[in-house]
């Protein structure tokens, strides 16, 4: 069985880090979707460093839960025929044990250099303007997705989707294209489609289970690996 795991920010909630459209809101007086964005770093570069500077040494903080840890029992049962794509920039899922994580928006812990186009790991902050340690230029930003920026990998999530037999999204709203789109994919190819939420989003999933991720997830991967 070929299954495609969908994750969203949902799934790092019960770790500590807040997800974009529950929580109480505001990041410093500004909604943290009007700082996801490139007119936002055009406007306001400082603000923008602030905003990931701040998420990266919040990573530095937190461990991955029993939902992360499940989907990496997961992947040791199903091999290749497990294709996981994460919208979230953390690193829980690596070090909850997956070792194949498609990061569909970035990482946090990753910076491009506008000027040489370089991607290097990063674990500091970036708003005191370090050299590119490729170029030497002052033009690192966060290796994150904006909105009217292109997904990376694209391709590849699509061609895993028209092959899958089940999809499951797992703590995402559904509100943000193109992963809003995959359960679409999914049906198209014939595929299973399973959701695992806090709360339902009205998608247009077979199937769906509300709660916590770290109850839900070890649940469902457990029910797989008994098969
Ligand atoms: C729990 C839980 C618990 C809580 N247990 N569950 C009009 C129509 C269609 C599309 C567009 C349109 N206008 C513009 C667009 C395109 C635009 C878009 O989608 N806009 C929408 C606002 C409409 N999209 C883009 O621009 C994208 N690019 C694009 O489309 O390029 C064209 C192209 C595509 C494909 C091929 C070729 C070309 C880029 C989108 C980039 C999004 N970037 C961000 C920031 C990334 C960096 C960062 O992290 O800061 O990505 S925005 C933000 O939203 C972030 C997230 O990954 C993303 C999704 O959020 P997510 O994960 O779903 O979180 P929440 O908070 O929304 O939901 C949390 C869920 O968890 C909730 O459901 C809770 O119930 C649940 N939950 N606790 C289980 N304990």
């Amino acid at each position: 069985m070929k299954v495609v795991v969908l994750t969203g920010a949902g799934i790092s909630a019960e770790s500590g880090l807040p997800t974009f459209r529950d929580a109480d809101g505001l990041w410093e007086g500004h909604d943290p979707m009007q700082v996801a964005s490139p007119e936002a770093f055009e406007d306001d570069p400082d603000l923008v460093h602030r905003f990931y500077d701040a998420r990266r040494t919040a990573l530095g903080r937190v461990q991955p839960n029993a939902a992360h840890q499940a989907l990496a029992r997961l992947e040791e049962h199903l091999g290749g025929d497990l294709y996981l794509v994460t919208q979230n920039i953390d690193d829980l899922h690596e070090r909850g044990g997956s070792r194949r994580v498609h990061h569909m928006h970035g990482r946090l812990r990753a910076a491009w250099c506008t000027v040489c186009d370089e991607r290097h790991h990063w674990e500091d902050d970036l708003g005191d303007r370090p050299p590119c340690p490729g170029c030497g230029a002052e033009a690192l930003r966060p290796d994150v997705v904006w909105f009217g920026e292109v997904p990376y990998g694209m391709d590849e999530v699509q061609r895993a989707l028209f092959e899958c037999d089940l999809f499951v999204a797992i703590g995402t709203s559904g509100l943000v294209y193109p992963a809003a789109a995959f359960v679409h994919y999914a049906i198209g190819a014939g595929a299973g489609t399973l959701e695992l939420n806090l709360e339902g989003t009205g998608g247009d999933f077979a199937q769906v289970r509300e709660g916590p991720a770290t109850e839900n997830v070890p649940a469902w991967v457990e029910e797989i690996l008994a098969r």
